[in-house]
């Protein structure tokens, strides 16, 4: 098979919102999480998307948090570390961006401002700009999230000004109550908008996650799954883990036609330098 016809798994492991009151199983402390990456590799994950928590639960972007989780990670497998710059809603800009400074191959850049439940996912021009700055200072690949459809626009704004290079990588981000709604019809306009040569998966927020995962598999996108965006299995039982819902999605796009990448696949997918194995 073309490796470029290969799907790209992303498992979003805890987000800043899900709580353990939410799902008992949600992956907190810097074990638990390492832990869940490695499982959701084993199940088929290429990407980790990480959110750090402090010893409450509470969403943290402490880089020493960070830190403890990607060695964890990286002693057990070569998955692809991504880290969020998304933080939680009301973070600041500085804090947000803090964990930049530990050069992980991968960090989100949401290119707009999205109402965010009853918070405001606050992404002034400067603070996208910053963000993007930093990270190619950095060599680091930005995911441009995408939480409604101004923010591509946005984002190829920043491709003129040289502060994001091409290929882009995006993640539509689908479904959040105050963002763009999680329809086929929707994804469909998105991927028709961006360039070409650009890469995309999608993230659908709740019961949305596996009906437009399975749509981006078969239009050629990649898969964002993970208790950051999604609890459940199926309506009213949740998840046991965020491996489970990986599994899911590997034996659907294997139904469909689409083997799964590895972490060295998906590095040449989306044009990461190669990275030795475990
Ligand atoms: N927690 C959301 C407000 C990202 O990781 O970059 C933002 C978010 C996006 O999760
Ligand atoms: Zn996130």
């Amino acid at each position: 098979m073309n490796p470029s016809n290969k799907l790209i798994i992303t498992a979003a492991l805890t987000g800043a919102e899900t709580t353990k009151a939410d799902n008992p199983h949600l992956p907190i402390t810097p074990e638990e999480i390492a832990q869940a990456a490695y499982d959701a590799y084993q199940a088929g994950a290429s990407i980790v998307h990480l959110h750090g928590r402090d010893e409450d639960g509470a969403a943290t972007q402490d880089i020493e948090i960070y830190r403890r989780i990607i060695e964890l990670i990286s002693t057990q497998c070569d998955l692809i570390i991504q880290l969020s710059t998304g933080g939680g809603v009301g973070m600041s800009p500085q804090e947000r961006g803090a964990p930049l400074v530990l050069r992980p191959e991968m960090a989100t850049l949401t290119t707009g401002t999205v109402n965010f439940g009853d918070g405001v996912f606050l992404n002034p021009r400067s603070v996208i700009e910053e963000f993007a700055a930093k990270m190619k200072d950095l060599g680091i690949k930005p995911e441009v999230e995408i939480f409604d459809l101004g923010m591509i626009p946005t984002a190829m704004s920043l491709v003129r000004k040289g502060l994001l290079s091409e290929p882009i990588h995006f993640d539509f981000v689908l479904g959040v109550p105050g963002g763009c709604a999680a329809t086929v019809k929707n994804l469909l306009h998105m991927k028709e908008t961006i360039p070409p040569n650009a890469t995309w998966q999608v993230a659908g927020i709740g019961r949305h996650e596996l009906p437009l995962a399975v749509a981006a598999i078969i239009l050629g996108g990649h898969v964002r799954v993970g208790f950051e965006d999604n609890i459940y299995y199926t309506k009213g039982v949740l998840a046991e883990s965020n491996a489970q819902l990986v599994k899911r999605i590997v034996r659907i796009a294997r139904e469909l036609g689409r083997d799964i990448a590895t972490p060295t696949e998906a590095r040449a997918i989306l044009g990461l330098p190669t990275k030795g194995g475990c």
